[in-house]
């Protein structure tokens, strides 16, 4: 075998297998992977995200995060609840209703916002007036945070509340109404998985799963509560 390995033209053969290795890779190692988030009586948990830290780390997902995304402010609430992009997004907000918000933005390790920083922001978004385009203003997130997402809430409104994650790593998912969060091309083998979901005070420790290169399905059940859906009462400006 040795003897062989060292022959020129074994040398090229060898090396050709690896190349064509390499290049298949991706392919024919990746499997789909999708992963339930449910709450400690079973329901699904939506608007949750998931993190697969895979251990081959050199495998990208062909699905990028987004680098740009709308929170619209309506009927007193943001819309999406939650926004999962990559770092360096633009983020625009658009404020749909006839009256005023004041955004603030603020990573979960801060206790308040400090404009000065790059991790706070604050914006006021003057409401909508009749017949005109809705104010927008722009936030860039430039970097992931530190404790899962930037909170959003307002100045005016108490009863407004959102989330901004900012993902470092391109293998992040939000789950879906079913609680589900896919991975179309996972890398196969073992890996973990850790989840960020608003209402949870703690992270739990990543989870370890093995990833086949069919489709892998994994449940996480998290010690909190699905909220209901909260039906917006919202026809006044005025602060509740
Ligand atoms: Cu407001």
């Amino acid at each position: 075998m040795k003897f062989l390995l060292n022959t020129p033209c074994s040398k090229l053969v060898f090396q050709l297998t690896c190349v064509v290795w390499l290049l298949t890779a991706h392919s024919v190692y990746a499997g789909t992977l999708s992963v339930q988030v449910v709450d400690k009586t079973g329901k699904p948990l939506p608007d949750a995200v998931v993190t697969l830290l895979p251990f081959d780390k050199g495998i990208k997902p062909t699905n990028v995060l987004p680098v740009k995304a709308v929170i619209a402010q309506e009927k007193m609430q943001f819309i999406p609840l939650v926004s999962l992009v990559a770092v360096g997004a633009k983020i625009t907000f658009t404020n749909n209703d006839p009256w005023n918000h004041h955004i603030r933005g603020y990573s979960a390790d801060m206790t308040q916002v400090d404009v000065g920083k790059s991790s706070g922001f604050a914006l006021l978004l003057e409401g909508k007036s009749e017949g005109k385009k809705a104010i927008s203003k722009d936030v860039t997130m430039d970097k992931a945070g530190v404790l899962g997402a930037t909170l959003l809430g307002c100045f005016i409104h108490g009863s407004m509340h959102g989330y901004i994650f900012v993902s470092d790593s391109p293998w992040a998912s939000k789950t879906n109404s079913e609680g589900w969060a896919t991975f179309a091309d996972a890398p196969v083998g073992p890996a973990y998985v850790k989840v960020w979901q608003a209402d949870q005070l703690v992270e739990p420790a990543p989870a370890p799963l093995d990833i086949s290169s069919g489709t892998t399905k994994h449940v996480i059940q998290l010690q909190v509560t699905a909220r209901r859906v909260r039906v917006a009462p919202a026809t006044s400006g005025y602060a509740y």
